[in-house]
């Protein structure tokens, strides 16, 4: 008997009880004065309209982005309306963004030549990710390692990538995939990965780098939040770790470092998209990479990617406080922006995380600073907030060759000026 397909879909997806965003809207607000940002602010308080701030309110000369779920985005356009504060709809209907990159973004392909016939210009399941990560290895003996250096909450191996063509050297550190919706993150990491491997023996600079400096590269650092947002909730940030006495799960792996843990900008509420925890790398994914790095002791760069908005942002997140080398973080911030921009014109600014955005506490930039890794940086990849979380594959190559750039001269300075 043939099912008709629509209907069997139907039923899949009623099955997996997918959550939908059916009429969501995500609304750029931009608030005038000191006033009306307070207004948008007070919002966030407001629990059981599970807004969702893509880009927080911080001053006022800087948008806001917010996801208003479809049941109350005619009473927040009011609110705002009666307040005169300035709103554009830069999504419509966020589900149908959804479905659209459900059918034409996210690619499953059974692939027969190991990471030569995987396509960069598409997003993939973790499976296929994994057994990338696995081909790449095998493929470049000489210069490539697969490290399992953890396990997540659900029992995912978390790897790393080892690039490296000698011993005893100075190592540079670069994580994707931390935030489960931040899909662009891995996959820019993934085109790097092959980028290294293609690019050794080949091009001067990354040649002449890896005979100084070994990579270590996690392309995903989330793995269970990364499935959970291809097959359950598009909009998963958090990790999946499970607690009694609550039925919310998940904590903000980004607020859960020892860099003043507990602190502003990090919620003690489980329920919370920036719940820090239970306690300081509670997280198995946490502590994975601070076990890592401490254990291997020679870093001299950690990078880490996110995404959106296009920023270049160093310590620190959790004070004013400036860091020691203020002055060098930003010279070079500049010079990678430049860069960056130098390939198709892409704009980032750059600055202290507590400068560019809000006061946060526990993230991995703070903590690895203060492990005394200089060059610590956060990129927070395209776009602007035209798709945010939801890019396009078709960014996906643009993405990670203007951002190579940019890494490239951050992990070149670094070398060149060793503790
Ligand atoms: C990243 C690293 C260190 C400090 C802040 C950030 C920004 C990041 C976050 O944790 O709130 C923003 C983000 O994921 C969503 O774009
Ligand atoms: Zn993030």
């Amino acid at each position: 008997m043939r099912v008709p397909l629509l209907f069997l879909n139907i039923v899949l997806v009623a099955a997996r009880r997918q959550v939908t965003y059916i009429g969501d809207q995500v609304l750029r607000i931009s608030a005038s004065s000191q006033k009306q940002l307070n207004l948008v602010k007070s919002l966030e308080q407001l629990e059981h309209l599970k807004l969702d701030f893509w880009k927080e309110p911080v001053r006022s000369s800087l948008p806001i982005d917010l996801r208003v779920p479809a049941k109350h985005v005619s009473t927040i356009k009011k609110f705002l309306r009666s307040n005169d504060i300035v709103y554009s709809v830069m999504i419509k209907n966020l589900q149908s963004l959804v479905d659209e990159e459900r059918t034409s973004s996210l690619i499953s392909e059974l692939r027969q030549n190991g990471t030569y016939s995987f396509n960069y210009r598409s997003f993939h399941p973790l499976k296929e990710i994994y057994r990338w990560i696995k081909d790449l290895a095998a493929e470049n003996p000489q210069l490539v390692r697969r490290m399992r250096i953890g396990k997540s909450s659900q029992g995912r191996a978390i790897h790393v990538l080892k690039f490296s063509t000698g011993h005893g050297r100075p190592a540079i550190w670069i994580d994707g995939g931390i935030h489960g919706r931040e899909w662009i993150a891995p996959a820019v990491a993934i085109w790097m990965a092959k980028k290294i491997t293609t690019d050794y023996g080949n091009d001067p600079s990354i040649t002449s780098l890896l005979n100084k400096a070994d990579i270590f590269m996690v392309i995903m650092a989330n793995p269970d939040g990364y499935v959970y947002s291809q097959t359950k909730d598009r909009m998963w940030r958090k990790t999946m770790s499970k607690r009694p006495g609550t039925h919310c799960f998940g904590v903000d792996p980004n607020r859960n470092f020892d860099a003043n843990f507990g602190g502003n900008g990090s919620s003690r509420v489980p329920c919370s998209e920036t719940y820090r925890g239970p306690h300081v790398h509670s997280e198995p994914e946490v502590k994975a990479i601070v076990n890592f790095i401490k254990k291997h002791s020679n870093f001299i760069a950690f990078i880490t990617l996110h995404s959106y908005s296009q920023r270049l942002m160093y310590p620190y997140g959790y004070t004013q406080d400036t860091p020691e080398n203020l002055e060098e973080l930003d010279m070079l911030a500049h010079e990678a922006t430049e860069a960056l921009a130098s390939l198709y014109g892409t704009r980032y600014s750059y600055g202290r995380i507590i400068q560019l955005i809000n006061q946060n506490s526990g993230n991995s930039i703070d903590w690895s600073y203060n492990q005394g890794i200089k060059y610590s940086y956060v990129f927070e990849l395209r776009d602007e907030g035209q798709y945010g979380f939801m890019l396009p594959r078709s960014q996906i190559v643009p993405t990670a060759e203007e951002t190579w750039l940019a890494i490239k001269k951050i992990m070149e300075y670094a070398c060149n000026h060793l503790p």
